[in-house]
């Protein structure tokens, strides 16, 4: 049985990466002022963020269509028996159920479409891992079970420099608490149940950095195999000095930088910084 791994453009993982491990790809895309663009295929993150940055007019962003889907997966059925698409947060996007439907409209080819939960670098995290297993003629069916495993150790903490991208486009649940005084404070956010929730409200962006440090580094601890993350909304510098530290301090964790591109970068602004990880 021959599977191919299909992920969509907000796993951000590096086009070289994904041509060396031969993983698939749909993109979503982001409109800036009446003009599509599909990400990581024609727009990069740094210039995505030169373009908007002072426009009073937020992007707006959108999954791929089922057409686009159908075609990806009718030309992967030409040379797989099997598939495994590993999605975005069926709880932020459309593009998981979009997948879903897809899927039944391609004869011949067994798709299995896993929910990440989840964005970015950490849903890249569940796509290597399945990438290995497809490499190494895994079945679909042992490599959704080894990503419902990993699901149970995935962690991933964010905080934003400007929590009304987030409340306009519509993707913060929970967070009525806070939304009167959305300009005061700089919440650590993360997932639960597939939707982004505030997990605490801290003031400082300093303290809201310091806290996510915090929060990877209680499980870094334990001294488990690890791999983790550290995301950024065009905040490299930063991101690799907190990267550079956190190795030296836990040498048995993989780190890998990673970035938040147009789509994600649309619903979360310039400057957003996050860290997510797994135990092996
Ligand atoms: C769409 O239009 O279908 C895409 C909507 C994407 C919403 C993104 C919301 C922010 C996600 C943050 C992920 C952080 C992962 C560590």
């Amino acid at each position: 049985m021959k599977t191919a791994i299909l992920t969509d453009s907000t796993a951000y993982i590096p086009p070289d990466l994904r041509e060396r491990w031969n993983i698939h790809m749909v993109p979503l895309n982001v409109l800036i002022k009446n003009e599509s663009y599909r990400e990581e295929i024609d727009l990069t993150a740094d210039d995505f963020y030169d373009m908007v940055r002072g426009d009073v007019e937020l992007p707006k962003t959108s999954q791929p269509s089922i057409g686009v889907i159908t075609e990806k997966l009718e030309e992967l059925s030409r040379d797989y028996d099997a598939v495994v698409a590993i999605h975005l947060s069926s709880g932020i996007s459309g593009t998981y159920q979009a997948t879903v439907t897809a899927a039944d409209m391609v004869e011949g080819l067994d798709v299995h479409v896993f929910d990440s939960e989840i964005s970015c670098m950490v849903q890249g995290f569940y796509v290597q891992e399945a990438t290995e297993m497809a490499n190494q003629g895994e079945t679909p069916e042992q490599i959704i079970e080894r990503l419902k495993h990993m699901k149970t150790s995935v962690q991933a903490y964010f905080m934003v420099d400007n929590l009304s991208h987030l409340h306009r486009g519509g993707r913060l649940s929970g967070a009525q608490a806070i939304v009167g005084s959305l300009l005061q404070v700089k919440p650590v956010l993360h997932f639960v149940d597939t939707k982004i929730v505030p997990f605490e409200k801290i003031r400082t962006s300093k303290k809201a950095i310091k806290r996510v440090k915090g929060l990877f580094e209680e499980v870094a601890e334990q001294g488990e195999p690890m791999r983790a993350t550290i995301i950024h909304a065009n905040r490299k510098e930063e991101a690799e000095t907190i990267m550079n530290e956190l190795q030296d301090k836990y040498p048995h964790v993989e780190f890998v930088l990673s970035y938040f591109g147009p789509v994600i970068g649309t619903h979360l602004g310039e400057g957003a910084l996050g860290i997510g990880w797994y135990k092996k």
